[in-house]
């Protein structure tokens, strides 16, 4: 039987490029120099589509490709792809839960703690010899503050374990609170900005989160208050935090994702009370290789018939 044809949409490592071209005819949309005249040209025989979680597929995307089944995502985040498309449409949409909890959680504590102990700084400070003419200026403390975790899936969960292994007190905002867990639900985002020193982005993005962390939340949290994100971009009212971190009105910020990904808005180059990161959660090795085998597996369960491993409701 011929191999079925499958869209990838941008670049995955060497061990699953070279894996997905031995079961499939692998179409490489990130190297047509004229996208509309590749798809043009493949598209009618196109069954599958293999994408990342910041890319996505969109409603426009899928329109093009008559015999699409199955859309495999290298990402938790199915913000990115139409999925009311997919679903009126009897395609399959499958993404890659759990195995990166764990590596994302891990960043989100490294940006608290770079973000309030200025690590960057620091580093600079060694390099750039000016330890020898004093001692570096002070930072903040991070073990036994107010953590407030916005979002309280799998990954906010993995990251208030970790907080409250630094004494942290935790409280998180949720759709509704989980009382399985040991933390203080707050029901409204600007009461919980108010009473933490951190607020720890874990939302899943999309409509539903779009601007949620308003100009009113940034303010609230004030110019003690450090702001981490390692959910989506969209999450945030980015002029808003722009402005707040420019004129000190928040204390600082780590960031690992952004609008315009990745041509983000210059002003964030120009901080000084920034840690940035190039959305890097899931960048371990450990973590991309399961979730590139997650993307390879169910699209074999997919074209033998047997069950998806982890398909998206
Ligand atoms: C990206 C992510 O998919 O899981 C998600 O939703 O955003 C990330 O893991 C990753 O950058 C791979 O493209």
């Amino acid at each position: 039987m011929s191999k079925p044809e499958v869209l990838v949409i941008g670049p995955y490592p060497a061990w699953d490029m070279e894996d997905l071209e031995s079961r499939y005819v692998i179409h490489k949309l990130w190297e047509a120099e004229d996208r509309d005249a590749f798809l043009a040209g493949h598209a009618g025989g196109i069954r599958a589509i293999a994408t990342r979680g910041e890319l996505g597929a969109s409603a426009d995307l899928m329109k093009r490709l008559p015999k699409l089944e199955i859309v495999s995502c290298y990402g938790v985040g199915t913000d990115a792809i139409d999925l009311r498309f997919a679903r009126e449409n009897g395609i399959r949409v499958t993404n890659t839960p759990d195995v990166l909890t764990e590596d994302v959680a891990d960043l989100g504590m490294a940006l608290m703690l770079a973000a309030a102990r200025q690590l960057p700084a620091g580093d600079a400070y060694v390099r750039g010899g000016q330890w020898t003419k004093g001692n570096m200026h002070l930072t903040t403390r991070v073990c036994g503050k107010r953590v407030g975790v916005v979002g309280m899936g799998r990954i906010g969960a993995a990251f208030a374990r970790r907080a409250a292994a630094f004494d942290c007190t935790i409280s998180y905002f949720a759709r509704a609170p989980k009382p399985d867990l040991p933390y203080t639900f707050v029901g409204d985002l600007v009461a919980l900005a108010r009473q933490s020193d951190f607020l720890v982005v874990t939302l899943a993005g999309g409509e539903g989160t779009r601007g949620i962390v308003s100009a009113e939340v940034i303010e609230a949290l004030g110019p003690d208050g450090i702001f981490v994100n390692i959910s989506r971009g969209t999450t945030v009212d980015e002029a808003a935090l722009l402005d707040a971190l420019e004129q000190g009105r928040i204390r600082g910020a780590g960031l690992d994702v952004f609008l315009n990904e990745p041509a983000i808005d210059p002003r964030f180059a120009s901080l000084k009370n920034a840690v940035l990161q190039p959305h890097h959660g899931s960048g371990t090795v450990e973590t991309r290789q399961a979730m590139g085998k997650l993307v390879r597996d169910n699209l074999a369960a997919h074209f033998s018939g047997v069950p998806l491993l982890t398909p998206v409701a």
